[in-house]
């Protein structure tokens, strides 16, 4: 496989709903195009792209795979992208880099949730989009409805460039209307066929539709046909790549990927039809200007758009080559770390095959290894060129490990900080005032695998536990007391005395302490001593264990001994009379409460309040976005939305989508506080 030029590459990305049949129309293409032997993935043979151990396992694509397919003189890079909600921001960054989306959708469903979903992202990618009617040999296939779905969810320009010749059993491959004729493929082998005389009617419709949508790009000929005259074969084609280009006409091929039927139409499209690199691909830059994909600036510059930690291979990066050529050995600069990355190897990567090449020219998508960077990063001559971040999927699914071994906890943080750093859609951090370790990530199942693979490269074993709420203390009322802390143990005793005010702040300010003290009765020098005892016992809380905020304490008396009183003392008086003060002053435990924002298509909004309502949340808006969907806004407290990712994609069926922000903290309900301050006692008395 020698490097194409830039005109001579086609990027198409495959995405739709999860189980369609993505993996395997690349594999059919792969198939087809002579690439591999055997169809992978059907009848026992093993698939070239789902190759990595989990997707073998789960049988459902967890990353991106590339399947470069040389047709008809383009080499078409087929990036075979898993949309399985957990791992659909590959899909994102996939998208980012290709010109086209090929939406796979099943004959017999229609447009799903997810396809719906990457839809309008494509729509927001300015990619041109294109769409094949899978399955269409199964019993329950049924096209006419299915293309009425299409329409129906995404306009009118949606056309047929070809037909299916038969359903079900009796499918036999497609009526081409691109090309008015009937094809079949036997084997690898296609054969073209007049149409059969029944399928006439029905294809001359087709094709009028095709010239009339298509006409659209081009005034000249639109005229033209508006008067009535034909448009010529060649004149249909030009206008057909102009069209899709011009994201004015959206393609709809039909077929079945395991017979193999309707490929051949969809890789002769994509490589006379389909836009170029240079037809699209504008990279918005981090300072507001955007990068024309060119291969006549020869200044290299390549943009990271994912990162693979491989058992073997150690750190692979895949590239789309922006500008310039790539050789191997070339010095570039990583915009974000400023840091030189040396580009030793390319290679063109076909499931998880890889092959050395001796350039990539801009427009390709290359893969490399053993560099630095990270996915999202650009790589360039000066260092200056930054491409923006490309969108990705909310990571909203949060979750706490722990490593079953103590011990082992650097090494997990280590291996799931590397893990993070190749995929934007997980983080990790550690929380300070609850001490766990957190990762956010878009779902269950990404951080599932995400600790198989732990397990099984660093034999570190971990499990997920609930997140701990960082609940607070603070007091509705003012109250004093006093401490007094006397000890007499032979020698030198110890005694501290204080009076201690304690009153709530409402300002927000989290703790005041002030000296009332007056004529000496406490030393001025150990007043600090009170301050300490109380801020120390402010961390311990006084009924359930949290911090205490949101307080002032006043020191206004107090009495000393001369020998026996010292800061260790005054730090414990302190400590007895913040706990006796507040016992008096009507405390209770705050929560973190959370504004969220819910994107739901109309039908989910009932279902979206009551579980709102349902959650001790309160919904403060609604508002209906410009895409038709609910925007619902709630406040709801954090320990109710733990698992919320996981609750809205099943009250959804997936199509919801949601932002969380950090929305102050909430006095809990009595029978909340009255768990928890049980609960604190049990562990006290448990000596936990
Ligand atoms: N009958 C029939 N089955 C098909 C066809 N295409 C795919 N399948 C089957 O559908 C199942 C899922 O196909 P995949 O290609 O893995 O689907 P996918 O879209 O890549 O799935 P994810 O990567 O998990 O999103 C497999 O068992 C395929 O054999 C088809 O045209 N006809
Ligand atoms: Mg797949």
């Amino acid at each position: 496989m020698g490097a194409p030029k830039t005109s001579d590459v086609r990027n198409v990305v495959l995405v739709g709903q999860g189980g369609v049949g993505k993996t395997s129309l690349a594999e059919a293409m792969l198939h087809l195009s002579g690439k591999t032997a055997r169809l992978g993935g059907h009848a026992g043979t093993k698939p070239t792209l789902d190759y990595d151990a989990e997707e073998v396992k789960r049988e459902f694509s967890i990353s991106t795979s590339i399947a470069p397919i040389d047709w008809k003189g383009v080499r078409i890079n087929v990036l075979d992208a898993p949309c399985y909600p957990d791992f659909i921001g590959d899909a994102y960054a996939a998208m980012s880099v290709c010109e086209t989306a090929l939406f796979v959708v099943d004959a017999a469903e229609g447009p799903q949730p997810t396809t719906v979903k990457l839809w309008y992202a494509a729509e927001d990618l300015r990619l041109a989009r294109a769409v094949f009617i899978n399955r269409i040999d199964k019993e329950n296939a049924d096209y006419d409805t299915c293309m009425k779905a299409l329409r129906d969810r995404f306009g009118a320009r949606l056309g047929a460039v070809t037909l299916p010749w038969g359903t079900g059993d009796d499918f036999e491959g497609v009526i081409d209307i691109v090309r008015m004729k009937a094809r079949h493929c036997e084997g690898t082998t296609q054969t073209e066929f007049d149409i059969p005389d029944e399928y006439i009617d029905a294809a001359e419709e087709a094709r009028e539709q095709l010239c009339e949508a298509v006409a659209e790009a081009d005034d000249e000929l639109m005229m033209k046909y508006l008067e009535g005259e034909a448009l010529s074969q060649e004149e249909v084609e030009g206008l057909l790549s102009k069209a899709i280009a011009k994201r004015l006409f959206v393609p709809v091929f039909v077929g079945s990927c395991t017979h193999e039927l309707g490929v051949h139409s969809v890789m002769d499209d994509i490589a006379t039809y389909f836009p170029k690199p240079t037809d699209y691909g504008e990279m918005p830059l981090v300072d507001g200007d955007t990068l024309k994909i060119s291969s006549e600036d020869d200044r290299p510059v390549a943009f990271v758009f994912k990162t693979l930690n491989d058992p073997q291979q150690g750190r692979i990066s895949f590239l789309k080559v922006l500008t310039g050529t790539l050789t191997p050995g070339i010095e570039l600069v990583n915009a974000r770390t400023r840091k030189g990355e040396r580009i030793a190897h390319l290679y063109v990567m076909c499931g998880k095959e890889m092959t050395d090449v001796g350039k990539a020219e801009a427009g390709d998508i290359i893969v490399t290894t053993k560099i630095a960077a990270d996915t999202g990063d650009t790589l360039s001559v000066t260092g200056k060129v930054e491409a923006a971040a490309f969108q990705f999927p909310n990571s909203q699914y949060r979750i706490a490990i722990e490593a079953e071994n103590r011990s082992d906890e650097d090494k997990l943080f280590t291996f799931i900080d590397r893990a993070c750093e190749a995929d934007p859609t997980m983080r990790i951090e550690r929380n300070e005032e609850t001490g766990q370790t957190i990762i956010s990530a878009v779902g269950e199942a990404q951080v599932s695998v995400l600790l198989n693979r732990l397990e099984e490269r660093t034999k570190v074993a971990a499990h997920i536990v609930p997140i701990k709420i960082p609940y607070r203390e603070t007091i509705r009322r003012v109250a004093s007391a006093q401490g007094r802390h006397k000890k007499q143990t032979g020698g030198a005793g110890q005694f501290g005395d204080c009076y201690l005010r304690v009153e709530p702040l409402l300002d927000g300010t989290d703790y005041e302490f002030v000296d009332e003290v007056v004529g000496g009765r406490i030393p001025r020098a150990l007043i600090p001593a009170v301050d300490k005892g109380v801020q120390e016992t402010m961390k311990e809380g006084v009924i359930a264990g949290y911090p205490l905020t949101g307080i002032r304490v006043a020191c206004y008396d107090g009495s000393y001994h001369p020998v026996d009183s010292n800061e260790m003392a005054f730090r414990a008086a302190a400590r007895i009379a913040l706990k006796k003060a507040c016992a008096e002053a009507d405390p209770v435990v705050l929560e973190p409460m959370e504004n969220i924002t819910v994107t739901i298509p109309e039908s989910y909004a009932g279902a979206v309040m009551g579980d709102v309502s349902g959650s001790r949340g309160r919904v403060t808006g609604m508002d209906t976005d410009e895409r038709g969907n609910t925007v619902v806004t709630a406040t709801v407290p954090l320990a109710e939305l733990t698992d919320y990712a996981t609750r809205l994609r099943s009250i959804t069926r997936g199509t919801g989508d949601f932002q969380m922000e950090p929305a102050g903290y909430e006095q809990v309900p009595y029978d909340v506080q009255k768990h928890l301050v049980e609960f604190y006692e049990e562990s006290r008395a448990q000596g936990r």
